[in-house]
């Protein structure tokens, strides 16, 4: 057969680029990015070009459902059919349902962006219960919370091509997104003004106008800051303003209590640079905002994103062009999200009030929320202690729980704790070596999907290239095997997965749009035509219809209807924990946990890194390659880390990346305990009033050395030596 080429999309990350994948019969010969996709136009990573093909063809890939034989976390297996996998676990389910209500069966998966989170989803509220676990609260979920509040639904710079202003807020877009980064650059050599807000000097702080070099956890004081700059020099778009927001003079107030010599004392800016930021992103209009991940997983993110949200309003910077456009649908078109708000698709509001995290983040948790997702920590204290109610079962999919929620002993202690856990993985990660019962998921590039995508605008699709291996399914189909399941034996409360396959679930999604999925494989994707200023014929998606600067929401639940700075947890602690860490630093080669068994990935790194400034090594006697113990004051737990030196790193700041654990290495965790950041974090309080987030990105640490004994006993020179196989 002559090599085929399918346009597909990459879903290795978050960015989606455009793909073209070269396939030769059953085996995909080359993959690289497709020049024609009007979002991504050519750009690929690493991880894309090699990730999904060792993925498909790793040889420590589970391909039939496993039942565990041995004692948890033993990796004691036998094999099992898809048929006895689901009667044992439907039968499962249905003990834990009778004995404690459905509400103890619960959920963990990665986002609401993706087909496992509507199969997920729409699964448990079959049973009856509303508690699913996403990663949001570590992500995106500050960002999507307060667009939700104030009605700026701002899209990650997609005019970044038309527009004369770049403020970037946390994000290092040379480390996370090959898109973005490539737009930046192009952008910069045309001339645009650029603003980095950010404690690390990042490439794009290099390459910046004006880098304001601020303390980690300080940017709702530096956005009131600057925003009272703006209203003092009557530096506001006052048409746009007097007609589409509201709460302004409340705003104007709030903003005066943050002169600037207090913010440059609180942030660590020199109030000139701050006052300059102001002007310039004020008048060099157009100007758009990226905002990034740096100002998540705070326990003051809404507020600091609706601080964001507010400048862009005060200077006008809302669908215009060149500056932040919501993001637009394709007409008719249903995408997960959509579909999880959709009444029809949703149980009665009784039953999603019972949430865990609704009392607590009404906005989070529970019928009113963004999220409608539990509170992850609250859920995973309701394992280990019933409280409030007992949560018993756990079905986790498309998510490494076990690496990537901070305090890893709490998760471990929890999942070993269930009556039953059910993970669905293409790999056996820390959180599947848990499981009661394994089942065998498919790769990227045997399976296929239709989405949205709000760079290009494009709708966007994945195509099935290969055929899976094995007895591999996609979610949807193991999500409507357990429904089957279920439904024979009376246990399903209510009927809200209506589809019998995947491609049953696209077809509905694309039923109102004019446009087949087999048109779309075509190219691959098909643009969206937008304008601009929509909010003309249709308001803002706020009560009010216009931006709300101040929530009446919010002030109507309790809580304080606009943004302030809440010094972080770290200007609190003892003078033991004498640094300041930041996690997550992104790394092109990995996507958070993922490709640690993948040799590609672990030649380019095979350690986990601490960034720290020289002069600071040099203050503990410390130097390049060295290894330390890091310990937060949660004392959650210690983890090793490399020592890399960089003039990049402010003194008292150190930084690591995330998702660590070795393959090769024994144990149910392989390392993670030992090598995961998320060890030494807490998943307690200080949360975010409003979404619950904990300070997962920023806390207070301390580092010793690492005797290298101590590291030999561990298990030799592991983190040095490629691991076996792939
Ligand atoms: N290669 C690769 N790409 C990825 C991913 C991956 O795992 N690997 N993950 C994807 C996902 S899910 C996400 S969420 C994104 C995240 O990607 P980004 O949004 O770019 O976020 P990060 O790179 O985590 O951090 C961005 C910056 O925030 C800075 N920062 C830390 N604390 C603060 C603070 O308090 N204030 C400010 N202003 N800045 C701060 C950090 O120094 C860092 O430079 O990346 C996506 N892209
Ligand atoms: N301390 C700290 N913790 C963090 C962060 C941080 O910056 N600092 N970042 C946070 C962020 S932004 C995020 S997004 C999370 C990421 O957290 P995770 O989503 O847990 O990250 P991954 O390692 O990408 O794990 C995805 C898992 O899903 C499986 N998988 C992939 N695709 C599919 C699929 O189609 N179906 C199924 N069933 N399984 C699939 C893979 O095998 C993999 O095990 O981590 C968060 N944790
Ligand atoms: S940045 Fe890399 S991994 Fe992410 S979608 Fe693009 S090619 Fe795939
Ligand atoms: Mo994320």
């Amino acid at each position: 057969m002559p090599e085929r080429i399918v346009a597909s999309t990459c879903k290795e990350c978050s960015v989606r680029c455009g793909s073209l994948i070269h396939v030769d019969g059953d085996t995909v010969t080359r993959i690289r990015g497709n020049p024609d996709h009007p979002g991504s136009r050519g750009a690929f990573c690493i991880k894309g070009v090699h990730g999904p093909v060792v993925a498909r063809e790793h040889p420590d890939r589970p391909l039939h459902p496993m039942r565990r034989i041995g004692a948890r976390g033993e990796g004691k297996w036998e094999r099992i059919n898809w048929e006895s996998a689901f009667t044992e676990i439907a039968e499962r389910l249905g003990e834990v349902k009778g004995t404690h209500g459905p509400c103890a069966i619960a959920g963990a998966v990665s986002n609401h962006f993706v087909s496992r989170g509507l199969a997920m989803t729409q699964l448990l509220r079959s049973i009856g219960s509303p508690n699913y676990m996403i990663n949001q609260d570590l992500c995106q979920g500050g960002r999507y919370t307060a667009a939700m509040l104030t009605g700026v639904g701002a899209q990650p710079g997609n005019e970044i091509e038309r527009t004369r202003c770049i403020l970037v807020v946390g994000k290092s877009p040379s480390d996370s997104s090959v898109v973005q980064w490539m737009h930046i650059k192009a952008a910069k050599q045309r001339g645009v003004k650029l603003i980095v807000i950010d404690p690390r000097r990042t490439q794009i702080a290099r390459m910046a106008d004006l880098w304001l070099q601020l303390k980690p956890g300080t940017d709702a004081a530096l956005a009131l800051g600057m925003i009272n700059v703006m209203f003092a020099e009557s530096l506001i778009d006052e048409a746009f303003v007097a007609q589409w927001c509201i709460g302004t003079e409340r705003l104007r107030e709030r903003a005066s209590r943050y002169p600037l010599a207090t913010v440059a004392a609180i942030t660590g800016v020199d109030a000139d640079r701050i006052a300059a930021a102001a002007r310039l992103f004020a008048t060099e209009t157009p100007g758009c905002m990226v905002l990034g991940h740096g100002v998540d997983a705070q326990a003051n993110g809404v507020g600091t994103v609706m601080a964001f949200h507010a400048l862009l309003a005060l200077t006008g910077n809302i669908e215009r062009e060149g500056s932040n456009r919501f993001a637009k649908p394709m007409p008719g078109f249903k995408d997960y999200y959509s579909i999880l708000n959709d009444t029809h698709f949703r149980m009665p509001a009784d039953r999603e009030a019972q949430i865990i995290g609704a009392a607590q983040f009404p906005f989070w948790s529970g019928p009113q929320s963004w999220s409608k997702s539990a509170h992850n920590p609250s859920l995973i204290h309701a394992i280990r202690t019933s409280e409030p109610y007992p949560v018993r079962a756990l079905y986790v999919s498309g998510v490494n729980i076990v690496c990537t929620y901070p305090d890893i002993g709490s998760t471990i202690d929890a999942l070993k704790r269930l009556d039953l856990l059910v993970v669905a993985t293409d790999h056996v990660t820390p959180t599947a070596e848990l499981a009661d019962y394994l089942l065998p998921k498919t790769t990227l590039l045997e399976e296929e999907d239709v989405s949205g995508d709000p760079g290009g605008p494009c709708l966007a699709v994945v195509q099935r290239a290969v055929t899976p291996r094995g007895e591999a399914r996609t979610d949807v189909e193991i999500a409507v095997g357990l429904r089957d399941a279920l439904r024979a034996r009376g246990l399903l409360d209510f009927e809200l997965l209506p589809w019998n396959s995947h491609r049953e679930l696209i077809d509905f999604q694309l039923a109102s749009t004019g446009i087949d999925f087999d048109t779309l494989c075509k190219t691959g994707f098909t643009p969206i035509a937008f304008g601009y200023r929509e909010y003309l014929q249709k308001g803002f998606k706020t009560p009010s219809g216009k931006i709300e600067l101040s929530s009446e929401r919010l002030e109507a639940s309790g809580f304080d209807a606009m943004p302030a700075y809440r010094a972080p947890e770290y200007t609190r602690n003892d003078a033991e924990f004498d640094l300041v860490l930041l996690t997550g630093i992104r790394s092109m080669t990995f996507h958070h946990s993922r490709f640690r068994n993948h040799r590609w990935a672990r030649n380019v790194q095979s350690a986990p890194e601490l960034r720290i400034h020289p002069e600071t090594a040099a203050g503990y006697g410390l130097r390049k390659g060295d290894w330390v113990w890091l310990e937060t004051p949660s004392r959650a737990g210690r983890v090793l880390l490399e020592l890399w030196l960089t003039e990049d790193m402010p003194h008292d700041v150190v930084a690591t990346g995330m998702g660590w654990w070795y393959p090769e290495m024994s144990g149910a965790d392989h390392g993670a305990l030992t090598f995961n950041i998320d060890a030494a974090l807490s998943y307690g309080p200080p949360w975010d009033p409003i979404s619950g987030s904990p300070e997962a990105r920023n806390s207070a640490c301390r580092i010793v050395r690492a005797d290298p004994a101590e590291i030999e006993t561990l298990g030799g020179d592991f983190v040095k030596e490629p691991m076996r196989a792939s």
